[in-house]
């Protein structure tokens, strides 16, 4: 039997509740398949620790991620470190060396559950995001001078290269194709933002040529949070920059229902090192210990981790699990319902368990 190595980060907040919520229901998942196995490491790195040794990681964490075929990640951030310090000492000391600079979120009404929008019914919305990882505004350059005086300058860079953007294009362009309808929006603002996001708007149209078979559309991303809003159904596959696409997968998860149901994979395509995967949201700390966190996010991430995988069976039978318990009405506070975290784990573990091996 393939066993696949996972290294397991709940880090802090809601991350721990949700990750072993999906640790058991993988356990359960594996067993009753029966085809493969997964074989999980848990590590302890997240705030507690960053407070005890002032590292949110060991020295040598990235020698010991890559010796992983997955990453499954909770979330990082608590009220006593600045957000900026926690989110750099480990989501994206994690993302950017390992190059995974695909982060793939695709976003559905599932069954059971409602949009905030009126008359948008599962089938009306059904995306996939597919969010530069590596570049833009979150490469990590820029700086502040004259701290605190009148005079400071801070600047935050956004950066891009030919190199990022046709390889981030190439993989967006291969997801619309293998996705049924073949489109594909792809987000900029090349009217204000003239260097980069032009370069972009170029790259695009070159690469767009290797896909005659998918229709591409641009959007300046202003005009993008209307069309969502507004028309959901004309959208299929999205493309944007890492900031413009953070902001939008936030809106897209709230039109799809709840941020409690939205997974992401930060992927590195070429498979040279190991890819993480997350719920899109955060540590949630006003309902932290209390029971309440939507734990389908993470079910969905883990089903996206088979995928990845190559346990696509396994992965659709994990969601076919979930979406008849959000069909049946079992769902968190955050959909309009009244369970919480353990009843909802329970009940999909139950579908499991219903479920014929392969
Ligand atoms: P958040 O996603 O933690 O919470 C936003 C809102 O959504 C809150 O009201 C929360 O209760 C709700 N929510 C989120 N997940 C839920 C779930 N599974 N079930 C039910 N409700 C849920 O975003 P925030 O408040 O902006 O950030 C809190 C902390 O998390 C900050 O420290 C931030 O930096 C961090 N953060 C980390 C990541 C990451 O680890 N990748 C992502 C986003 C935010
Ligand atoms: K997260
Ligand atoms: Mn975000």
């Amino acid at each position: 039997k393939t066993s696949y190595k996972i290294a397991s980060i709940p880090g802090d907040g809601i991350g721990p509740e949700v990750v072993s919520a999906t640790i058991e229901v993988l356990k359960v998942l594996t067993k009753q398949l029966d085809v493969f196995e997964l074989e999980i490491t848990d590590f302890d790195w997240g705030t507690e620790r960053y407070l005890k040794t002032g590292r949110y990681t060991p020295e040598d964490y990235l020698e010991v991620l890559k010796g992983f075929d997955a990453i499954l990640f909770g979330s990082v951030g608590s009220p006593s470190v600045p957000d900026h310090i926690s989110l750099w000492g480990l989501r994206l000391a994690i993302c950017q060396p390992l190059q995974q600079y695909a982060n793939v979120r695709p976003t559905r009404i599932l069954p059971g559950t409602k949009s905030p929008l009126a008359n948008c019914q599962p089938g009306d919305l059904d995306w996939v995001i597919v969010r530069e990882n590596s570049e833009g505004e979150y490469a990590g350059q820029g700086g502040r001078s004259h701290v605190g005086c009148d005079h400071e300058v801070a600047t935050e860079l956004s950066i891009f290269t030919r190199t990022g953007v046709r390889r981030i294009a190439q993989f967006a362009f291969s997801v619309a194709q293998n996705r049924p309808r073949k489109m594909l929006t792809y987000v900029t603002k090349s009217n204000a933002q003239r260097n980069g996001m032009v370069m972009w708007d170029e790259v695009i149209k070159e690469v767009a040529e290797d896909f005659p078979d998918v229709a591409v559309d641009h959007m300046l991303v202003d005009a993008m949070t209307v069309r969502m809003v507004l028309n959901p159904r004309s959208l299929d596959t999205i493309l944007a920059t890492n900031l413009h696409a953070d902001i939008l997968s936030d809106l897209a998860a709230a039109l799809a229902g709840s941020i409690g149901i939205a997974p992401t994979a930060n992927l590195d395509p070429t498979r040279k090192n190991p890819s993480m995967f997350e719920p899109i949201h955060g540590s949630a700390f006003d309902i932290t210990g209390l029971g309440l966190a939507n734990p389908v996010a993470t079910f969905w991430t883990a089903s996206e981790m088979l995928h990845w995988l190559g346990e696509s069976e396994a992965a659709m039978s994990l969601m076919y699990a979930v979406e008849k318990v959000c069909a049946a009405g079992i769902v968190t506070k955050d959909l309009g319902g009244k369970a919480g975290t353990k009843e909802v784990t329970d009940a999909v573990i139950k579908e499991i368990l219903d479920l014929k091996p392969q």
